[in-house]
Formats: C-alpha cells, sequence, structure tokens
C-alpha cells in the first residue's frame, strides 16, 4: 500500500532532524512503501529549510510551505489533499516531535491492509502507554477523552490521539472544506464524521512519550479553543 506520513511542523527543527532517519530506517526494515509529507507553517526556527535539505537528500519526501501558522487541523487537511491528489492509498498522521514512534508505522499499514479505514493509535487500550506523563497529565487527558466520547457518543477509546491512519478510499468520500476544525479539536470531529459515517475503525496500542526538544503549540488557550470547538460541533454536527 503506498503510504504518506504526514507530519505537520511548527518549530520542529531539531526534532525533525532526529525523526526522519528514524522514519526512513522503519520503512527500508519492514518494506512498508512509504513516503514522508512535511506540512510546515513558515517556521521561525527553519524547520521548513530543513525539511527541503532533507528531501533533496532522501528523496520520498514532500514538504508543503504554507505563509503562516494556520492550525495543526489545517495543516493536515493541506496534507490529506496533496496525498489524495498524489494517489497515495494510506495516509498516515505522525507529530514531529518524538512523541510518535515510528516504529508503530508498520502496525498501522497491516489494519489498513486488513480493511480498516481509521486505525487509531490509543493511549488508552490493554497495551497503550504514557509513560513519561504525571498524574495530573494523565487526569486531564482522561477527562478530555471521555468528555468527547460522551459528546458525540463515540466507541473510540482515545479519540484526541494524533497518531493515525486513513485509508484514501474513505477519506476521499470527506469533503474536507465542511470539516469545521483547523485546530486541536480537527482529531475529535473527523473521528466522529467517521464513526457517524459507520466507517470501520479500530484502535492498535500505543507508547506516548514526552517531546524530545521544543515547546508544545498546545498551550492553555489552545486548550479552551479545542474545548470551545468540540462543544460547538457537539451541537451542530
Ligand atoms: N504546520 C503546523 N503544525 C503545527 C501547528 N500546531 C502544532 N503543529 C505541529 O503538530 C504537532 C503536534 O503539536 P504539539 O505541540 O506537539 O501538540 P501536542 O503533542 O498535543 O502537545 P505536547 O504533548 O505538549 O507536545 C507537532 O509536530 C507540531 O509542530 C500549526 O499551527 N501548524
Ligand atoms: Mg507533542
Amino acid at each position: 500500500m503506498k503510504t504518506a506520513i504526514i507530519i505537520p511542523t511548527y518549530n520542529e527543527r531539531e526534532n525533525l532532524q532526529g525523526l526522519v532517519p528514524q522514519i526512513l530506517a522503519v520503512l527500508n526494515a519492514s518494506g512498508v512503501d512509504g513516503s514522508i509529507i512535511i506540512v510546515d507553517d513558515s517556521s521561525p526556527d527553519g524547520t521548513g529549510d530543513l525539511a527541503k535539505e532533507l528531501s533533496a537528500k532522501h528523496g520520498r519526501i514532500i514538504v508543503i510551505t504554507r505563509d503562516a501558522k494556520l492550525g495543526i487541523g489545517s495543516a493536515y487537511k493541506d496534507g490529506f489533499r496533496t496525498a489524495l491528489s498524489l494517489g497515495f492509498e494510506g495516509l498516515i498522521e505522525m507529530d514531529a516531535d518524538g512523541s510518535h514512534n515510528p516504529r508503530f508505522i508498520p502496525a498501522f499499514v497491516e489494519k489498513l491492509e486488513e480493511g480498516y479505514e481509521l486505525v487509531i493509535g490509543s493511549r488508552y487500550i490493554p497495551g497503550g502507554k504514557t509513560p513519561d506523563w504525571p498524574l495530573t497529565r494523565r487526569i486531564i487527558s482522561k477527562t478530555t477523552g471521555f468528555f468527547t466520547r460522551f459528546l458525540f457518543g463515540l466507541k473510540t477509546r482515545d479519540p484526541t490521539s494524533g497518531f493515525r491512519a486513513y485509508r484514501a478510499t474513505a477519506l476521499s468520500s470527506i469533503d474536507l472544506s465542511k470539516v469545521a476544525s483547523n485546530g486541536y479539536a480537527f482529531q475529535v470531529e473527523m473521528v466522529a464524521l467517521c464513526e457517524k459515517r459507520r466507517f470501520r475503525v479500530c484502535e492498535i496500542p500505543i507508547e506516548f512519550v514526552d517531546r524530545w526538544g521544543g515547546k508544545s503549540k498546545l498551550s492553555g488557550m489552545e486548550y479552551i479553543r479545542f474545548m470551545k470547538a468540540v462543544l460547538r460541533l457537539a451541537f451542530t454536527m
């Protein structure tokens, strides 16, 4: 299955430098027919320049540069459009910061090949882990997950997870211009849409570790925006 690994970046230069060789090593070792699509929002730290250097060096890397920081959901929409137009059959979402280990990529592809249309990398099914997290962060994440599951009536145990994979045939049936969220609520909105359309959804356990370096883009302000967006969605979807 021709697979695109889509990575949104904003100020992730050091992290991306370490991550790309790891992904390429996993692709080579596993035989997954994968390419990387980096969606950079003109990061001030030069992540975009590094992405272009990596692309020139390794091939199999496509770089999308946008003029301004437009949000993680909006970055995924642009990455999806590019991947679909290039004929990729599987699309994997992945963070650039080291939290998502590329060793899980073959398991996502395997599930897509079995026929699943959305495969969620889950922290909250047996085998899933968040080893670095203090209790407070676990409570916030679990509560957020529980709240969104309740609001939308979801079966998915980890609807906010950003490590996931879509089958192109299923994703292309969704009109991305009608997906409202451009920020962190995007992940929840997409799960809700997929479950509503009765896509074949499954979860595989992943380990989510703390970012290697750099700063989180999920600030307190972003979290409030996420909550507002999710509430609005629950009453409009
Ligand atoms: N292109 C683009 N990428 C973004 C934007 N916001 C976040 N990202 C990227 O999306 C990924 C996830 O963002 P993080 O800041 O790590 O959010 P998080 O993983 O929920 O939070 P932490 O666990 O604190 O790292 C990272 O690769 C970010 O660089 C954005 O507005 N535009
Ligand atoms: Mg992160």
